[in-house]
């Protein structure tokens, strides 16, 4: 976060990245589904459509790793506070919607965002209905938000560790968790402070959505849908994040979806495709999917990697390997560049990539135990995986 290089009011130079009227990816709107979050594979996975073990395992995936389970126990204490009180009159701030969308960007990054990005909220990424996770008996609840904007916010990984990781051992369940927890830290910190300032608003972080986050970035300008499926790329972070959302009534003007060749991009690279353990992404062509366009994901398989996972603790194999995902250095940076503008380089890029080994765990930068709570009882032993 605080390590990036010249930092001006953004972590990243999204000022240089072209802005367009829609998003790179097809949407025909009006045929659009709002979707039961029921459907999403952690739901399934949680209530048993995927078998007895994955149900098991859905219960302690999270803390079975101890760093991953204590920032999850902190994300999950902050729960209560998504909604609020309103302020009962609204502040005087300035009736400009661009000076109060760059104000509340910049709130954002002072509360240490690494991106930032506004849009109105589509309708159509608000889920139909909610699924109770912790009690699944009550059963599904229909979901009203009506909020007008979306506030997204975006957590970087962690390179460093990107880099130490295999990409599914025992730090991969962390990192999500981090970034969890650090957004939902600062949207729900948003969230609260828009609504002292008088305005309805409502922080969005994992577990507890009331909408499908991806359509949110893309139109707040954060990045395009990728080769992985169901993931929004960054130009400078690459797949490498989390995100939460904060949706309100405080008007604000949307920034511009954007477009650096990602289209092009991924659909000759399949790196993600190739390196991914369970199988679960395309490295075939995009096709229509409730209205829009993508390249379909194995939500069963990919969910059964990283509920399921014998040895280690999650999965983000993908994140890891995509060459989008890199350190924000002078030599990344230039060849960033290159791949944005130059499409004839974009095939030496991806070859380079795997030519420079990148994509392989740097051992020398690890730094967490392997360390394993089995029977759920506290007791932390070596993970069967790494006796020897
Ligand atoms: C459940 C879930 C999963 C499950 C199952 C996905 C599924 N389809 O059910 C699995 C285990 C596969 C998964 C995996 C990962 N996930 Co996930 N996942 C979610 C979660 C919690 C719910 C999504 C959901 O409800 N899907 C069910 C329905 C809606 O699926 P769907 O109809 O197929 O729609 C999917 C896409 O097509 C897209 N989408 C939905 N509506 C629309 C509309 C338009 C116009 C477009 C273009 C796209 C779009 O979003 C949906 C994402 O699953 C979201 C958080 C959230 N609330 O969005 C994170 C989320 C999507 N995951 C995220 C990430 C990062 C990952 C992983 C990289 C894991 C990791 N280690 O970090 C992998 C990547 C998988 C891949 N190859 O793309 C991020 C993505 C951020 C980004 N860059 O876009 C999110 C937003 C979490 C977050 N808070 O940041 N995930
Ligand atoms: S998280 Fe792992 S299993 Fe899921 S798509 Fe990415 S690499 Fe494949
Ligand atoms: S690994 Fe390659 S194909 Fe996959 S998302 Fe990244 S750039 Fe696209």
């Amino acid at each position: 976060m605080s390590g990036y290089l010249k930092r001006s009011w953004e972590t990243f130079p999204m000022d240089r990245i072209k802005r367009v009227d829609r998003p790179t990816t097809k949407i025909n709107e009006d045929e659009i589904k709002r979707v039961r979050e029921r459907e999403s594979g952690f739901s399934k996975a949680a209530a048993g459509d995927y078998g007895p073990r994955l149900e098991k395992e859905f219960r302690r995936f999270v803390p079975k790793h101890p760093i991953s389970g204590s920032i999850a126990w902190m994300r999950d204490n902050m729960m209560p506070f998504r909604d609020g009180k309103i302020a009962p009159k609204t502040a005087p701030i300035p009736d400009d919607p661009s000076a109060v969308a760059r104000h509340i960007k910049e709130t954002a990054y002072f509360l240490r965002a690494d991106a930032v990005g506004v849009c109105k909220l589509p309708p159509y990424a608000v889920y139909s209905h909610k699924f109770s996770f912790k009690n699944m008996a009550a059963g599904e609840a229909p979901i009203e938000l009506d909020h007008k904007y979306a506030v997204a916010v975006l957590i970087d990984q962690d390179e460093r560790t990107n880099q130490a990781f295999s990409g599914s051992d025992w730090i991969s369940n962390s990192m999500s968790m981090m970034s969890y927890a650090v957004s939902g830290f600062v949207a729900i910190t948003l969230a609260e402070y828009i609504r002292r300032l008088g305005y309805s608003a409502k922080a969005h972080y994992a577990p507890y959505y009331d909408i499908v986050v991806p359509p949110v970035l893309l139109w707040a300008g954060l990045g395009e849908m990728s080769r992985m499926g169901d993931t929004v790329m960054h130009p400078f972070m690459g797949p490498r994040f989390k995100a939460a959302v904060v949706t309100t009534d405080l008007p604000m003007e949307p920034d511009k979806p954007i477009d650096f060749g990602l289209q092009d991009f991924c659909a000759t690279c399949k790196k993600c495709a190739r390196e991914c353990p369970s199988g679960a992404i395309s490295d075939g062509e995009k096709v229509m999917f409730n209205g829009y366009e993508k390249w379909p994901l194995d939500k069963q398989k990919c969910s059964t990697m990283r509920v399921g996972n014998q040895h280690g603790s999650g999965c983000g194999t993908c994140i890891k390997v995509c060459p989008w995902s890199k350190l924000y250095t002078p030599f990344h940076r230039a060849v960033n560049w290159t791949m944005r503008h130059v499409p004839q380089a974009r095939r030496f890029g991806i070859l380079g990539d795997d030519l420079m080994g990148y994509g392989k765990p740097d051992y020398r930068n690890k730094w967490w135990f392997d360390l394993e709570d089995e029977n759920g009882d506290g007791i932390l032993t070596i993970p069967k995986s790494k006796e020897n």
